[in-house]
């Protein structure tokens, strides 16, 4: 579990990354390439995987995590709208709804409560592996418990639902019933109060030790640890708590899946919100140092311990992984796999991560059969490499 509040030295130190005086995160260094390591290739990037940029959609290329944490330059990301330039000294987090005390809230005054400082790691719903799950990153944040700014504001006994709101705005169109409608939209997402309460969501104003960058959400936005990417809404300038649910575009609409489950000892197609992270484990690159051959991967999930993260090699047995002790609840877990005797030529490599509950990755045939749509694709990720 991540500690609750900063010590004393990282309060120190994010004052000094608020002036740029900041010294690098420390990184975990075991996963980084060491001296004389070399990167195996895989065979089974699309030619038009384009990691990088600053497009809406940036890719982070998992074959270069070097740590826990991913550089901020390189930390994936995904606007909906056009990214706005919010003004930090201007900035104002509106507190409304069903409130006694409703709020405007400054920057200053969000970071005078105590910091909280959490790793986290997730991905978008929609990453797979037409994006090589470029989709991912993880970070270490900062920011103010969203259940102390509630407990603040005084939430009233019939509210249910609190709604984050972005700064960013831009056209929908939609069809209701046969008619075609548009409406300017605005970015917003909502949890249950309860979720919002019982989660560890923060308002977060620093990554990796340093002020949020502009495509972050600077100056302020959510993070729910153990959630799907589309829940950290950026640019987060309202929290609005009401009684009745939350059915905005991004919400209701957008963020969806259908898929057959057991209810009432029938099979049924279910559609359900993008909430919680499911659970996800990738291999991200594979390395060789002399003779001996290592598998690099990453798992994540929605906080539940794991019981195991197991590599398969072609049509061998699954065998363990080993998980980094360096992992915590939220961030993503590395794992690493001494892959022996690997023979020249082309080798099908895959992963699979089970919590102590038993919830496991089904393959990617079990999982398309039973989900219609294509967000929360969870599957194993058979990778191919080609040994020399
Ligand atoms: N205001 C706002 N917040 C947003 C989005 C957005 O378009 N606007 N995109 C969401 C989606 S779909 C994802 S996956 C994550 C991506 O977070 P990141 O860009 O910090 O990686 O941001 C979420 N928060
Ligand atoms: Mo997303």
């Amino acid at each position: 579990m991540p500690k609750p509040q900063l010590a004393r030295r990282d309060v120190l130190r994010m004052g000094l990354a608020a002036t740029g005086a900041l010294a690098a995160v420390p990184r975990w260094a075991f996963p980084a390439l060491v001296q004389g390591e070399t990167v195996v290739p895989f065979t089974d990037i699309p030619a038009t995987f384009n990691p990088g940029g600053e497009g809406r959609v940036r890719l982070y290329d998992i074959r270069n995590i070097d740590g826990l944490y991913t550089p901020t330059d390189e930390f994936f990301s995904i606007a909906h709208y056009p990214v706005p330039e919010l003004d930090p000294d201007a900035y104002r987090l509106q507190v409304t709804g069903l409130v006694d005390n409703p709020a405007e809230l400054s920057l200053a005054d969000i970071q005078a409560h105590p910091p909280v400082e959490m790793p986290a790691g997730y991905e978008c719903s929609g990453n797979s592996a037409r994006s090589v799950q470029g989709l991912s990153s993880c970070g270490l944040w900062t920011g103010t418990r969203v259940r102390d700014l509630l407990e603040e504001a005084g939430v009233a006994d019939r509210a249910r639902e609190v709604v984050f709101m972005g700064a960013d705005r831009g056209e929908e169109t939609g069809n209701f019933r046969g008619n075609d409608i548009t409406f300017e939209s605005q970015f917003a997402r909502s949890m249950s109060l309860r979720d919002a309460m019982e989660s560890d969501a923060i308002i977060a104003y620093a990554l990796n030790g340093e002020p949020l960058g502009t495509r972050q959400g600077a100056p302020a936005r959510v993070v729910v640890p153990g959630w799907y990417g589309v829940a950290n809404v950026k640019w987060v300038t309202g929290m609005h708590v009401q009684q009745e649910r939350f059915v905005g575009h991004f919400q209701a609409r957008w963020y969806r899946t259908v898929r057959q489950e057991e209810i009432g000892g029938e099979m049924k197609f279910n559609e359900t919100e993008v909430t919680r992270l499911r659970i996800k484990s990738v291999i991200a690159r594979v390395s060789r140092q002399g003779g001996a051959h290592r598998i690099l991967g990453f798992v994540l999930n929605d906080g539940t311990p794991l019981e195991s993260v197991e590599v398969r090699v072609d049509d061998g047995p699954w065998r363990r992984a080993t998980l980094d002790p360096a992992n915590t609840r939220y961030s993503w877990k590395l794992f690493t796999f001494d892959w022996d005797g690997a023979t020249a030529g082309e080798h099908t490599l895959v992963s699979r991560a089970t919590d102590i509950n038993g919830v496991t990755q089904l393959t990617d045939a079990e999982l398309s059969a039973s989900k219609e749509t294509f967000l929360e694709h969870n599957a194993q990720f058979p990778r191919t490499v080609m040994i020399s």
